[in-house]
């Protein structure tokens, strides 16, 4: 691209916590764009390219959505390795959590004002349940930790998006892009940054990514709350691209409720996940189950030697006492038993019923095990492995188009929030320069893709399938839906044949908007045949 790819070491935005990197060629022509743009439109406008550019260099920002008590703090806090957000109750519960990284642990309360005032972490590592500030006056809380998995992502825990009530619902979607407005450090060294008013900031503000956390409850409405998140993620669909679910609390999964489990719970969980994913598709591609208490416990430091040692004395029990305290919680901790209630009582907190059953589990079969040991498989049974890495092959391998495209709408919405009719044509004139260069295609397809998995665009439901396949994996097999062992020539002859199908679709058959999303495929499948046709593996 332009050579300026190559100078992506020049600072492009203030200097901010995370460093200012750009993800990829994607983001470096839509910064190029904003900067090229700047001088020729409204100084409103130009401030607002500004947060466009500082965005661009910030990791990607994914938020955590779902119901209340999903699990999503929960899940948050595994996902960052500590237990740092409060879970359960408290009124840090009801407000929206940046975490980002940040050289030194801090965390700060920012008002509605912009005023931001610092908090002491509590004695336990965590933000403190409450505030001692006035909430209704607090925009969201911003914690800085040296946590390395923030330098991948901003994550964005969130009160209940997509809970029932709809106030509640724009209360955290106003919140996210208030988050959005003031989340810089240091604004001062940004000019300009004061002109955003109300509407800019809306334009440029909200998620990215979005990690929704489901349980097993799902319902039909669920959609809706799927669907609530596009405000939040400045007026971009949430696709398949830039979305990821979880069916949480598996092991609360009652597997005589799901047929086919056979009695086993993960099972169980796999079947319901699989169900979900066919009323939540097509804006997510699949929807993985996970334990979010054990994986938090796991991974936090919770789970301690101490409570490996208390696995030691349960696993010691006849299994008719055992069988018999396992029934449920209440049996659990008021069972006369060597192990002190206030113990169990713990144990019942990090790992629940499933968790110490498994924990039992595991010390029978390996009486030498340790407590390293008994963590690392209590990490093994919560599935957090397999979130990560789609997290990691999602998200992270297409941090650059997702924040690209993102990038693109707040230019489109700023240059419409301007009112003039001259800029918003210049900006719309640029941003279709941009994207007809070749190297920019890979935009082209993710909104192609965004179009058909909102429904703006129809098609025959295999051939919108086939563009959510095309357009959402990362592996060129798999974008071609077939095996990965599958040998090279094959491919190849695949991917010339659905490009040659496309072409003619896109001739012959299509409707003008299916047209334009046929085009890009024809392209995507042509690319694809190039890629295979090269001697090394280039397909990665
Ligand atoms: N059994 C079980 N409980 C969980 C799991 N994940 C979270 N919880 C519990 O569910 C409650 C709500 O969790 P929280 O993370 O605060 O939910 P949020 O409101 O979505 O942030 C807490 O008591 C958690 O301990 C899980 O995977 N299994
Ligand atoms: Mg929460």
């Amino acid at each position: 691209m332009e050579g300026s790819a190559r100078r992506e070491g020049a600072p492009v935005t203030a200097p901010t916590e995370q460093g200012g990197r750009l993800a990829g060629p994607l983001s470096t022509s839509v910064a190029n764009l904003c900067r090229r743009l700047q001088p020729q439109v409204s100084p409103r406008t130009a401030a607002g390219f500004s947060e466009v550019l500082r965005r661009l260099g910030a990791p990607l920002q994914v938020a955590v959505a779902g119901r209340i008590k999903s699990g999503k703090s929960t899940l948050v806090n595994a996902l960052i390795g500590r237990r740092v957000a409060p879970t359960d109750v408290g009124e840090c519960t009801r407000l929206v959590t940046r975490f980002q990284y940040g050289t030194v642990d801090r965390i700060e309360v920012v008002f509605t004002d912009g005023r931001k005032q610092v908090l002491p972490f509590a004695p336990d590592g965590m933000i403190p349940a409450e505030l001692g500030v006035d909430i209704d006056d607090v925009s969201h809380i911003e914690a800085y930790l040296t946590n390395a998995v923030l330098q991948g992502m901003t994550v964005i825990d969130t009160p209940g998006l997509g809970s029932l009530d709809a106030a509640s619902v724009s209360r955290t979607e106003q919140l996210l892009g208030a988050a959005r407005a003031s989340e810089e450090d240091g604004t001062d060294e940004e000019p300009g940054s004061d002109e955003l008013d109300e509407t800019s900031r809306n334009a440029v503000a909200g998620a990215e990514a979005v990690l929704y956390v489901v349980t097993q409850g799902i319902r039909a409405d669920d959609q809706q709350a799927l669907a609530a998140f596009t405000a939040a993620t400045a007026s971009r669909e949430a696709g398949p691209v830039n979305a990821i679910a979880v069916l949480n609390k598996a092991d609360t999964i009652t597997p005589e409720s799901v047929d086919g489990s056979g009695g086993d719970v993960w099972k169980a969980a796999s079947l319901l996940a699989e169900k979900q994913a066919a009323t939540l598709k097509p804006r997510v591609a699949d929807v993985l189950p996970v334990i979010g208490l054990i994986a938090e416990s796991a991974e936090s430091g919770q789970f301690t030697s101490a409570d490996a040692d208390a696995l030691r004395k349960l696993a010691a029990l006849d299994d008719d006492i055992l069988e018999m305290m396992l029934i449920s919680a209440d049996m659990f901790t008021s069972w006369e038993c060597d192990v002190p209630a206030g113990v169990r009582v713990r144990l019942l907190e990090k790992l629940d019923l499933f968790g110490i059953r498994h924990g039992i589990d595991a010390v029978r079969a390996e009486p030498e095990i340790t407590a390293g040991g008994l963590r690392r498989r209590l990490l093994d049974a919560s599935g957090l492995a397999a979130v990560r890495a789609r997290l990691g092959t999602v998200f992270a391998a297409r941090a650059d188009g997702i924040k690209a495209a993102a990038a693109l709408a707040s230019v489109t919405a700023l240059a419409h929030a301007s009112g003039d009719p001259a800029e918003r044509q210049r900006v719309h004139d640029a941003i279709e320069v941009l994207l007809a260069k070749p190297e920019a295609h890979q935009l082209r397809l993710l909104e192609a893709l965004t179009l058909v998995a909102s429904g703006a665009v129809d098609m025959p439901e295999d051939l919108s399938e086939e563009v959510l396949r095309v357009g959402s994996n990362a592996e060129l097999p798999a974008q071609l839906g077939k095996p990965s062992d599958t040998p090279r020539a094959d491919l190849a002859t695949y991917a010339l044949e659905r490009a040659g199908w496309w072409r003619s679709f896109a001739s012959f058959g299509a409707t003008p908007a299916q047209s334009r999303v046929a085009h890009v495929v024809h392209r995507a499948y042509f690319l694809i045949w190039q890629q295979l046709r090269e001697p090394s593996g280039g397909a990665r």
